[in-house]
Order: structure tokens, then C-alpha cells, then sequence
């Protein structure tokens, strides 16, 4: 279920210019509402489209209500998120036998563990067992982060030592799971690394881990998380990885800590790279699946 309110923030600014009494429709809206969805992080290609397609609406529907409008814009941002790419949304991809792997993965501090933490328990509370694999083992303190989450949520948490190989923490938590009859294992990697060319390598030598104890099977996910509140950083943030690892979906956190919501159209133009969930919070239930639907029908309050 969405938690009511999180999502008003998001296009405040654009549902705002709607609100207004005795709104017309008007060159002074248009140009109003381009500045308003180009500050949402709505991409300037996107923005563009959608206004056109709303000028359009209004000469040929003879439209005279700005709510009216408003629908039109409804309707192009549930397309642009949906449109050309039947793949886009697919669910997240299951073992044939479990476990299932999660490789969690994305720059410093932008929700990897949190967002762990929070598919750990809603994969637990859904009836399955789920191992957290510490292998962030740059910081000792990025280790006990995913303990404590662990520990609070009752959830099994392999780490490794301070400095150690990161690939043979991950092949310690698959053969704990497999002990264990586990549904689910979840990785957390490190955010940073001396060098980014170390960091990438080291999530391919994950991957190779994975490959050689599931017959030749990677991950089942590898799961990049970007911060929704950085924007077009995040948007860059992706394209690096993109190009090291074979990045099968997002998790876009901090989604309620942001106006911007325009990023999620973004992403979809410019990355093509499915968002399978969203963080709207801190807690362990602040977690959605992303549905374009759901989330433009929340976005316009
Ligand atoms: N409001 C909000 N805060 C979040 C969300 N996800 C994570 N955070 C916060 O963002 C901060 C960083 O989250 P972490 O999960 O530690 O990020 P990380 O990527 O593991 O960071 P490193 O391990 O340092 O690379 C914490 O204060 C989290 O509580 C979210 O969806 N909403
Ligand atoms: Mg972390």
C-alpha cells in the first residue's frame, strides 16, 4: 500500500500551478508549467513533448478547463513511462531453485543498506528466509550497519573481515543459504572504493563467484541504487556503472525526501534501466514496488 502523502511533495510545484483560482489556459501557463516540470527534473526532451501534446489537446478537444489539462499531462507522463519498452517492467527475476540472489549495488550513501534492510523484511514478512551478505568490506562500520538491521530485523547476516575479499563473503552467505534453505540472498557491496576501476572490478569478480557455484548463473538482480534526491548526478551515477556491470534494475531511494519526481521519467528516457522499487522513508516498511500507474496517480494530490 502507498503511504498516503509522501508523494504531494514530489510535483508540488507543477500541481500547484493548477490550483490556483480562475486558472486559464494561457501561454502564461505553458511557460509556467515548463519551468515548474524542467525544476522536477522532468527532462527538457520530455517536458517539451508533453507540453506540445497538451497544446495540442486544447485545440483539438477544445479544452477550456485547466484541470482538464492536467489530465493530459496524467495521461503523457503514465506514457512516457510505459511506452516503447514492453520489458520495462517486469518483477524481480527468481532462481529456478533457491536461493534467490540479490546483488545490491550503487555509489556512498545513496540507501544501499537501508534499502537492503527493507527488502529483508519484506521478503521475511511475506514468509520467506532471507541471508544478508555484508560485502562492503571497505568499512568495518558499513558491516555493522547491515548487522544491526539484521539483528533488528532477525535476519542472518554473513560478513567477512575489515579489508577482506568481498566475492568470498557473497560465497560464504550462498552456502550459508543453501545450509540454511534460504529463498533469499541479498548482497550489500561497498559504495567506494581507492579506486572506481577497483570498485567495478571487484563486482565482477562477485559475479564470477556467483557464476561458478550456480552453473554459470549471475546474480538473479543486480540491483543499482540511486538517491532521487541527486538528480541528474544520479542519472551520471548510472551511465558509469551501466558500462562495468550488467545492471538489470533500480531502487530509487529517498523518493519522499525530494520535489523533484520528475526524475523518474528521466531515468526511464535516458537509462532505459527498470525501477523495480522506490524509498519513501527511513523505516523498514518505507518501501513500494514502482508502478507508473499508481505512482502518477499519487503524484497529483
Ligand atoms: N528519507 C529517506 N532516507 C533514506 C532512504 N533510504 C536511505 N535513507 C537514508 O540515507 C542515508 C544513507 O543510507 P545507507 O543505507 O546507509 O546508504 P549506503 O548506500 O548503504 O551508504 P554507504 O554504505 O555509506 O555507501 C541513511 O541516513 C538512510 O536512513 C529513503 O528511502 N528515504
Ligand atoms: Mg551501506
Amino acid at each position: 500500500m502507498l503511504k498516503g502523502g509522501f508523494f504531494k511533495n514530489i510535483f508540488q510545484k507543477v500541481d500547484q500551478l493548477f490550483a490556483r483560482p480562475q486558472r486559464r489556459i494561457d501561454e502564461d501557463l505553458y511557460e509556467e508549467l515548463e519551468e515548474a516540470m524542467i525544476g522536477a527534473d522532468l527532462n527538457v526532451h520530455t517536458t517539451l513533448a508533453i507540453i506540445e501534446r497538451m497544446r495540442s489537446a486544447v485545440r483539438e478537444k477544445g479544452l477550456k478547463d485547466a484541470e482538464d489539462v492536467k489530465d493530459e499531462l496524467r495521461e503523457a507522463l503514465v506514457e512516457s513511462l510505459t511506452a516503447g519498452d514492453e520489458g520495462y517492467f517486469s518483477p524481480m527475476k527468481q532462481s529456478p531453485e533457491p536461493p534467490t540472489v540479490y546483488l545490491v549495488v550503487g555509489d556512498n550513501g545513496v540507501g544501499k543498506t537501508t534499502s537492503i534492510a527493507k527488502m529483508a523484511y519484506r521478503y521475511q514478512k511475506a514468509g520467506n528466509k532471507v541471508v544478508l551478505a555484508a560485502a562492503d568490506t571497505f568499512r568495518a562500520a558499513a558491516m555493522d550497519q547491515l548487522q544491526i538491521w539484521g539483528d533488528r530485523l532477525n535476519v542472518d547476516v554473513v560478513r567477512g573481515k575489515e579489508g577482506g575479499d568481498p566475492a568470498s563473503v557473497v560465497y560464504d552467505a550462498f552456502q550459508r543459504a543453501r545450509a540454511v534453505k534460504a529463498d533469499y540472498v541479498i548482497c550489500d557491496t561497498a559504495g567506494r572504493l581507492h579506486t572506481r576501476h577497483n570498485l567495478m572490478e571487484e563486482l565482477r569478480k562477485i559475479n564470477r563467484v556467483l557464476m561458478r557455484e550456480r552453473g554459470g548463473r549471475p546474480a538473479d538482480e543486480t540491483l543499482l541504487v540511486l538517491d532521487a534526491t541527486t538528480g541528474q548526478n544520479a542519472v551520471s551515477q548510472a551511465k558509469e556503472f551501466k558500462l562495468a556491470v550488467d545492471i538489470s534494475g533500480l531502487i530509487l531511494a529517498k523518493l519522499d525526501s525530494t520535489a523533484k519526481g520528475g526524475i523518474v521519467v528521466t531515468i526511464k528516457q535516458e537509462l532505459g534501466l527498470p525501477i523495480k522499487l522506490i524509498g519513501t522513508g527511513e523505516q523498514p516498511e518505507d518501501m513500494e514496488a514502482f508502478e507508473p500507474h499508481t505512482f502518477v496517480k499519487n503524484i497529483f494530490a
